[in-house]
């Protein structure tokens, strides 16, 4: 029995969605603290939840003891919870870390879970396991960065672990703990490139009101060039994926860093194809789309969210649409694909500022968009804003924060109505010069999208 089993929670099996899409990626997190603990003497296992079964962790709780960590986001609370109940059953100790348990602390330790890590989790499970195996779940008030309940009940939130200085202490992801053939293979089988995701940094400096900074906080902090490439060489010469996926907040954050990190894999001669994400005021000037090029970037992903801009300084979004329109005129200039992350319902936005963003899609016309309802995550800017208008129309350990109701803002129906004029409007738009009857049926469903909109009530 290891001293620590680490797990996830998501199980593709049960998410019909993702399935069809199918473009899954190993759990990097986990596979950090796997490492990092490993260095510190701790034995480590992780069951990985994405190609696993649920009934299989079940029975290894029922014939073991020991203690679990699981990491949580806003997707997988009711997974969790769910997890949570089997191994307390089974008289197993929970940790659980991520996003989603900092958000709902309380919640989670009196579902069960014995302590909740806030933050970064190699340095603060390194210790809370001992003071775990020590002290007992209600006496962890020596360790940082952790919540728990005490002997009374009362919750306890100790003190802020500081955040890694240098990440380049860490080991590489202990990749070795998983089946990565699983994820290649899913890849190659259904889009003809296997994919590898790693990340060059931790944490995000902007303020994007709606974006979780949970784990993080708004540190930026980044690996050294060469220790990246020193990873990238060993994923090529162990997995030699097709393509990566650099899985960081914002890749693009600093310029110098992406020239030093092209010349250390170009001294190792590595060169793989890769998508990321970028936000467009850091993808504004020629030289920049021309590193990421060189890189061996094929598709980048600019969070745009809206084509109003009433609606992005709202947001605290700190980009222009002028400046979505430019990266995504350059990018593709020079060959590179372009997604768009686009977000409906932001708090205030009108009628107008829909037609603002179907008017900005189709101007810009990326390769790819993909649209979302906005929700307000818990401990973020939007959800203080909209606080007292929020609801959770169903019980909270059978809810998400997804699924946040915020009160005088319409339905998802309505979205579903946006999406369709959004999407006919640029097909239109794309295909008009080629088959204009077609472009002409696709402007008329656009225009009955737009006229439902209009006669639509506030829910
Ligand atoms: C890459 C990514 C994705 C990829 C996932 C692919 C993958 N598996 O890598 C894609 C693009 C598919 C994706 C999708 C979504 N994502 Co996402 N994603 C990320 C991102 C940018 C990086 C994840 C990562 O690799 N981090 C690096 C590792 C090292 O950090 P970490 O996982 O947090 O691990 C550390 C700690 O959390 C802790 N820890 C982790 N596990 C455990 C376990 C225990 C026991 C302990 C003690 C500690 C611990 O220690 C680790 C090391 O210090 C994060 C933001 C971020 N920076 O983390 C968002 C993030 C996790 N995603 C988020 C969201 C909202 C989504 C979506 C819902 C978006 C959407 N609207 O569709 C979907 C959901 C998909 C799904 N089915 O779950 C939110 C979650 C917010 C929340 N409160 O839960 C985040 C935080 C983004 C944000 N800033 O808002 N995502
Ligand atoms: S949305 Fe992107 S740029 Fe904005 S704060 Fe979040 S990670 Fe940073």
């Amino acid at each position: 029995m290891a001293d620590l089993l680490l797990t996830h929670g998501y199980f593709l099996s049960e998410d019909e969605k993702e399935r069809q899409i199918m473009k899954p990626y190993p759990p990097l997190g986990l596979l950090y603290l796997s490492a990092f603990l490993k260095t510190r003497g701790y034995s480590v296992d992780i069951f990985d939840s994405t190609f696993g079964e649920r009934a299989r962790l079940i029975e290894r709780f029922a014939s073991e003891s020991g203690t679990v960590g699981i990491y949580t986001t806003l997707m997988t609370r009711r997974s969790v919870l769910e997890i949570v109940r089997a191994a307390k059953r089974h008289g197993w100790r929970v940790i659980l870390g991520g996003p989603e348990s900092a958000n709902y602390a309380a919640e989670y330790l009196e579902s069960g879970a014995d302590a909740i890590v806030i933050g970064e989790g190699e340095i603060t499970l390194s210790e809370l396991l001992p003071a775990l195996a020590r002290s007992g779940p209600q006496r962890l008030h020596d360790v940082s960065g952790i919540a728990f309940l005490d002997e009374n009940g009362e919750l306890i939130n100790t003190r802020e672990r500081a955040k890694i200085k240098d990440l380049d202490t860490l080991p590489l992801p202990d990749r070795e703990a998983i089946d990565h053939h699983l994820y290649l293979d899913a890849w190659k089988t259904h889009h003809g490139a296997s994919s590898i995701n790693l990340i060059t940094a931790r944490g995000c400096p902007y303020r994007c009101n709606w974006c979780s900074h949970a784990v993080y906080g708004y540190t930026h902090r980044r690996r050294s060039p060469a220790a990246v490439a020193d990873e990238m060489q060993a994923i090529v010469d162990r997995y030699d994926p097709d393509q990566v996926w650099y899985a960081d907040d914002v890749f693009t954050i600093s310029h110098p860093w992406l020239t030093e990190y092209a010349a250390e894999l170009g001294r190792r001669g590595i060169h793989k194809p890769f998508e990321t994400i970028t936000r467009a005021d850091r993808l504004q000037s020629e030289q920049s789309v021309d590193l990421l090029r060189e890189l061996g970037c094929y598709r980048i992903w600019i969070g745009s969210e809206s084509g109003s801009q009433r609606i992005l300084d709202g947001m605290q979004r700190g980009v222009t649409v002028e400046q979505v329109q430019r990266s995504t005129k350059l990018a593709q200039a020079r060959g590179i694909q372009v997604g768009m992350f686009l977000m409906w319902g932001y708090e205030g936005e009108e009628l107008e500022d829909i037609a603002a963003t179907v008017e900005h899609v189709r101007k810009s016309n990326p390769d790819v968009f993909l649209t979302t309802v906005s929700y307000p995550i818990k401990g973020t800017g939007y959800f203080a804003k909209v606080r007292d208008k929020v609801a959770l129309p169903l019980p909270w350990v059978d809810g998400s924060d997804r699924d946040h109701v915020v009160e005088g803002r319409r339905g998802r129906e309505y979205y579903k109505l946006a999406d369709r004029w959004l999407r006919s409007e640029v097909e239109a738009s794309r295909i008009e010069a080629r088959d204009p009857v077609r472009a002409a049926e696709l402007m008329s469903a656009a225009r009955r999208a737009r006229a439902a909109m209009q006669s639509w009530g506030v829910a």
